[in-house]
């Protein structure tokens, strides 16, 4: 698929312009490729790894720039190769002018994600940490920032290898009997093998179990604001966004489509959909919104479900019957426009509903922004009681989860085949699968069109 022998470049900073900008060169003939367009004294490969030199750079018309290069010298790079990054300063045309000196001195443009890919093909890292180099660099908050962290550090990659090298052991006993399958005998220890079996299904459950919280931590938590027309939805949505996001007004029935934005509320990303509000109506279009609600409350983790001070415990429970709940979902209802009434009310009404109800009961005013850090500390509460414990390893990444319940499938069948006395050609066929399957993750089972997909999800230069 790549040509390794091929020397790389690529602007690694973003594209427009900056005070400096950095282009990446790599592959076996990048000191060769760099001393035709630099100007230094001794030649770059007579130079130390990991120092860096003031120079300029020239082509026939005169300096284009004055730049630092920083050496690498294989492998002790990021691509494992001979690496050399130019800081340039950040004109437009200056980076372009010195990749055309560079591609004309026979480097090729990268690909999207060469430099990383080249990395894990040379070792450097497997592939769960080169998809979390992606992660990484596209982390917006506090939370997928420490799980990418985690995840590059080679956390879960090691936990999945530990539970690989116990099968791969196995495996190997397995298949001697099948080489010697005429003579009836037994290598591989049954109740050994059933016992890490079983134990391997509990770690892959607590893996996939966490990928709900992971990918919701990386894309946002799904918060849904629901209740029937004119309770003040979308002036929540602005509230909580801080912006003018929604239209606002007296008119029930103003919000017919879902909006949605994100905000970052200490160090966790919430997405807040604001809904069309729930009521029986004739209008077409309306009731399209309505319905898009009802989908909106099917893929949100949490839901505030928002009510007027004075709507009857009879008609919330009537609305919230007819929600499509879900086990692992949060529901809180939140009586708003506080402000209305007169405080011992709001006392009385909470501790009716307390009454009435299970779920959490938060009081506010969305317009004049009272109680809002309740409502915040809720919404924490919930995505902290996702998550197990403290240091648990997070799946973020839907490959992974897919290859980790693929694994735990054909344990499962492992385990039965055990049990019914199949014979063992046909649970070795399982065993390779979970060993499959595992290995699709690290990297260490690999193929071209594996890799590209990844790959191609990267940024250029990267
Ligand atoms: N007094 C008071 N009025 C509020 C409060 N929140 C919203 N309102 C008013 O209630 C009216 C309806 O607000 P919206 O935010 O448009 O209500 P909605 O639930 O989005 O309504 P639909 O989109 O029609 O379903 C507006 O006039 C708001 O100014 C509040 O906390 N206190
Ligand atoms: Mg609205």
């Amino acid at each position: 698929m790549i040509n390794r022998e091929s020397t790389i470049c690529a602007i690694a900073t973003p594209a427009g312009t900056g005070a400096i900008a950095v282009i990446r060169v790599s592959g076996p003939d990048t000191f060769s490729i760099c001393d035709k367009i630099v100007e230094l004294p001794k030649k770059i490969s007579e130079y130390k790894s990991h120092t860096i030199h003031l120079c300029k750079i020239k082509d026939q018309d005169g300096i284009i720039d004055e730049v630092l290069i920083s050496i690498f010298k294989a492998p002790r790079s990021y691509t494992g190769e001979d690496t050399v990054e130019i800081s340039c300063h950040g004109s437009y045309y200056i980076q372009q002018k010195i990749i055309e000196l560079l591609l004309r001195s026979g480097a090729y443009m990268a690909q999207p994600g060469e430099f990383t890919l080249r990395a894990f093909l040379n070792g450097k890292m497997d592939l769960s940490q080169a998809e979390a180099v992606a992660d990484l660099i596209q982390s917006t908050s506090k939370a997928s920032h420490r799980i990418a962290i985690s995840q590059m550090r080679g956390e879960f990659s090691k936990q999945i290898s530990q539970i690989r090298e116990q099968l791969i052991h196995f495996a190997s006993l397995i298949e001697l009997e099948l080489d010697f399958s005429e003579e009836d005998v037994e290598f591989a220890d049954r109740k050994a093998l059933r016992q890490i079996l079983v134990k391997l299904i509990d770690q892959i459950k607590l893996l996939t179990d966490s990928f709900q919280y992971g990918n919701v931590i990386k894309k946002g938590v799904p918060v849904a604001i629901i209740g029937r027309p004119n309770v003040g939805k979308s002036t929540l949505l602005n509230t909580l966004l801080n912006e003018d996001k929604a239209l606002v007004s007296d008119i029930p029935g103003t919000t017919r489509d879902s909006i949605e934005d994100t905000i970052n509320i200490e160090g966790v990303l919430f997405r807040f959909i604001d809904t069309a509000g729930i009521r029986h109506t004739t209008d077409t279009i309306e009731s399209m919104g309505i319905e898009r609600t009802i989908s909106n409350v099917q893929k949100a983790t949490i839901i505030l479900y928002l009510i007027d001070p004075n709507e009857s415990s009879k008609t919330i429970e009537e609305m919230i019957s007819g929600l499509p709940l879900q086990e692992n979902q949060f529901l809180a209802i939140v009586v708003n426009k506080t402000d209305r009434v007169q405080q011992q009310d709001i006392h009385k009404s909470v501790e009716n509903l307390k009454y009435h109800f299970s779920f959490p009961i938060i009081a506010i005013s969305a317009k004049n922004k009272i109680n809002i850090d309740q409502l915040h500390a809720y919404l924490l509460q919930c995505v902290g009681s996702m998550r197990q414990e403290e240091n648990d390893i997070v799946i973020t990444n839907a490959r992974h989860y897919e290859a980790l319940m693929h694994a735990r499938e054909a344990a499962m069948r492992m385990l039965e085949g055990f049990d019914t006395g199949l014979p063992i050609d046909l649970i070795a066929e399982d065993l390779r699968q979970i060993l499959y399957y595992l290995g699709s993750i690290s990297g260490t089972i690999t193929n071209d069109e594996i890799l590209g997909n990844i790959f191609k999800n990267f940024c250029i230069g990267k």
